[in-house]
């Protein structure tokens, strides 16, 4: 496995109309996941660095078959709604999986307007699935007077977990099991703000839609539930590693228990050296930027998987360090501008077992021996706790170029990215395939 510490620039292949056909009718893109290799094609996720200039394109092919993986894997929820607004535009090629064009599902849920109602009978258990989509925020989420069970987090299973509160990091879903157990009334269920900046930098406000008891009354005031503090960090800790992966028979774990390769990444933000010419706003004239062991990613003119498959030279280097350049106090005060965030780190092409986290400095000598090595949650996307760290463990077994981000959407501007080029493996079903005929070329 290599990281990429970014781009250069060369000029790669010609522009097409960026109309990439999902429709075609030769088979190539008809659930291009599973007829091909397990686990997701790398031709198919990461379009801002498969294909810079078509983002959004792009980035609806990824939202759609990553959604579409997850719900074939054990009929789970999908993920990474966080671009939904471009996801409706493509979720129509995916459209044998919806019971609707979802393009008319939005414009209805907007001419509707006001609060969503969830109508359930009471008696039943619902399957809820629970995406945060917001871009920037990580959410509880609480309905009132009921509890939640947790069976799943990014769609793979975990040990039936009750609570009464969700958090959510941006990217990441939960499956709950709620049963209708309560007074035939009227239910908000209801997700605000989970960070540790200060309020002032925040939106503190609550959203909500409505979970209500069919034979209730529909002009009632439904009953608010009691969320916690935007900073309470106590029960987001308790939520995270309450979580266990199933470990069932059915469904195995198969947490690396030794590993063959290891990196320490620090993540976070910082400042740089303004551009000559131009005027940036941060102190001394220096602008925010953010970086993987203080390398700020910068998006390459040319796909990195494309520069890879073609061995196109000058697009990306293999120097990513795999241990911070500088050892400092990481986690201390006064290390980190503004203030610590919780970084919701995700990979795509993988999902990952967390093995440990904890607050201050990661420690290799002690820490491993505190690790699940048993029955860790198995995720796509970590909150790295904020003045802490994560480890998490996974088998580079699915070949390609695959993006390693912030799902923080300005974080990922400001080059908190990096890229794992995973090499092929020994036969033909371990390699990477050849770019899709319709692949997009800018
Ligand atoms: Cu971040």
């Amino acid at each position: 496995m290599e990281s990429s510490g970014g781009g250069g620039r060369v000029s790669f292949g010609e522009c097409n109309d960026g109309e990439a056909d999902d429709d075609n009718d030769d088979g190539a893109l008809n659930h291009p996941l599973f007829g091909r290799v397990a686990g997701l094609d790398a031709w198919f996720s990461l379009p801002h660095v498969v294909d810079s200039a078509l983002v959004a394109i792009a980035v609806e092919y990824l939202m759609v078959l990553e959604m579409l993986m997850e719900i074939f894997d054990g009929g789970l929820c999908a993920l990474s709604w966080c671009g939904k607004e471009v996801l409706w535009g493509r979720a129509s090629s995916a459209r044998e999986r919806w019971n609707s064009d979802p393009i008319e599902v939005e414009e209805k849920a907007k001419l509707s307007g006001g609060t969503t109602n969830f109508p359930v009978e009471h008696g039943k258990t619902y399957l809820l699935c629970i995406v945060n989509a917001a871009v920037n925020n990580h959410l509880f989420f609480k309905i009132a007077s009921h509890n939640l069970t947790v069976v799943s987090v990014d769609a793979s299973y975990t040990k039936p977990y009750t609570t009464d509160i969700l958090m959510l990091t941006s990217g990441q879903t939960t499956d709950v099991l709620l049963t209708a157990n309560q007074a035939e009334a009227r239910y908000y269920m209801a997700a605000k703000v989970y960070t540790t900046q200060s309020e002032a930098n925040i939106d503190n406000t609550t959203t909500t839609a409505i979970l209500g008891y069919v034979g209730s009354n529909s002009s009632a005031t439904p009953i608010l539930p009691d969320l916690p503090v935007y900073n309470d960090t106590a029960t987001v800790i308790t939520f995270t590693r309450s979580l266990r992966s199933l470990s069932s028979e059915e469904h195995t774990v198969d947490v690396p228990q030794s590993i063959s390769d290891s990196s320490i990444i620090t993540v976070g933000l910082g400042l740089i050296p303004c551009e000559t010419g131009r005027n940036c706003s941060g102190p001394n004239n220096t602008r925010l930027a953010a970086s993987m062991n203080n390398i700020s990613f910068v998006l390459p003119d040319v796909a990195i998987l494309q520069a890879y498959y073609f061995g196109v030279n000058g697009v990306f280097t293999t120097d990513f360090p795999s241990n911070p350049p500088v050892v400092y106090n990481y986690t201390g005060d006064g290390t980190n501008i503004f203030q610590a965030d919780n970084h919701p780190m995700h990979i795509h092409g993988y999902d990952f077992y967390i093995v440990g986290e904890a607050f201050g400095n990661y420690d290799n000598e002690t820490d491993p021996s505190s690790f699940n090595l048993v029955d860790p949650p198995q995720r796509n996307t970590v909150g790295v706790p904020a003045n802490g760290w994560a480890a998490i463990r996974f088998k580079a077994d699915n070949p390609g170029a695959w993006f390693v981000h912030c799902h923080f959407d300005d974080h990922v501007t400001w080059g908190l990215d990096t890229v794992f080029i995973v090499k092929n493996g020994p036969s033909a079903l371990e390699s990477l395939i050849p770019p899709p005929a319709d692949l997009p070329k800018c």
